[in-house]
């Protein structure tokens, strides 16, 4: 059987995932396009022959659109899941799942009412090759418990239109969901301390920010949100043990050593270093839906990410960078 795809959400992420599902995965096809820029989505649909919708309404109600992918913006992605799950229809949608807290539980409200899951968050760092082998050595046991993680999270720059908040909840919010599934346990409390800031940023922004959280059962984890690095885009994240340290490099890419010296050449995008991950998501997506399966992150995942980036953003706004308690509600069954 092949999927046939609705892509919400015809921009650059958008489009990465068309040509993907096009070109390097297989078991979908993307067979619609919806973007409130009618230019927009036409450019994207028409190379693929893609139909082409100026709303996400008709795009869900299309009854050859059989699964949904939304890559809008985050702060419009709650009615276009809701509706998505109104219809039965699975949907991945870009992170964030939504901006606010209550914004998710009514997602995950409507999605227990359907009693069945259908939303996975495109946390793609799930499906990284070197962070699932991080997370075996620590689930092998052989090195003890986990105590702290520290992670690099740097881009070469952010457009002008990159506020404050994004440094969480666009940028950080990856290392959040990452660390709850590395460590398998919720975050309850975090801090967020603003360095000297860089001479490359735009002068309304703080940057670099360093997130510190606190798990459940007390790990502290460490993150360095560097937006304007210049040079490249740059992960690193080192997870300590009890009686390791355990190290995931910066770059997906070759090593070279030669006459030039011992190198690697630099991703410049996440597009670029999570290339991999990012194909690894969809194709087991596209799988699971074809067998009528839910895969990957949960709503519930999307909801305690949010939670997280609240507290994280009520600190970033207290120039005391108070440590704050991360609300969550009790875990629906539903979700265990
Ligand atoms: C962007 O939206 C992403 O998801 C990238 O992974 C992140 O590195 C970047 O900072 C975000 O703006």
């Amino acid at each position: 059987m092949t999927v046939r795809i609705g892509l919400i959400g015809a921009g650059g992420m958008g489009r990465a995932h068309l040509a993907r599902i096009t070109n390097e995965l297989s078991g979908g096809e993307v067979v619609a396009v919806a973007d409130i820029n009618h230019d927009a989505a036409v450019s994207a649909a028409e190379p693929y022959g893609a139909k082409v919708y100026d709303t996400s309404d008709e795009l869900v109600g299309d009854p050859e659109v059989d699964a949904v992918v939304i890559a809008t913006f985050g702060k419009v992605h709650a009615p276009d899941v809701i509706k998505c799950i109104e219809a039965g229809k699975y949907v991945l949608c870009e992170k964030p799942l939504a901006t606010t807290a209550e914004d998710c539980i009514k997602i995950m409200e409507a999605e227990q009412k359907a009693g069945k899951k259908l939303v996975t968050v495109g946390f793609m760092r799930r499906f990284d090759a070197a962070y699932n082998e991080m997370k075996a050595v620590l689930e092998a046991g052989e090195n003890g418990q986990a105590l702290l993680v520290h992670n690099r999270h740097r881009n070469p720059s952010v457009p002008e239109s990159y506020t404050s908040r994004m440094a969480i909840d666009d940028t950080a919010i990856h290392e959040i969901d990452t660390m709850r599934w590395l460590l398998g346990e919720e975050i309850v409390k975090v801090r967020v301390e603003r360095p000297k800031s860089t001479t490359h940023r735009f002068e309304h922004l703080i940057d670099p920010v360093v997130v510190v959280m606190y798990t459940e059962s007390g790990v502290r984890i460490d993150d360095e949100v560097n937006v304007n690095l210049q040079w490249a885009y740059s992960i690193e994240c080192e997870l300590v043990l009890e009686t390791a340290a355990v190290r995931l490099g910066d770059q997906e890419k070759i090593h070279i050593r030669d006459a030039h010296g011992n190198r690697n050449a630099m991703c410049q995008s996440h597009i670029d270093r999570f290339q991999g991950a990012f194909n690894r998501e969809f194709q087991e997506w596209i799988n699971a839906v074809a067998r009528d399966e839910h895969t990957g992150s949960t709503s519930w995942d999307g909801y305690a990410a949010t939670s997280v980036v609240d507290a994280a953003v009520a600190s970033l706004e207290d120039e005391t960078s108070p440590l704050v308690d991360v609300t969550l509600i009790d875990k629906p069954d539903f979700y265990a």
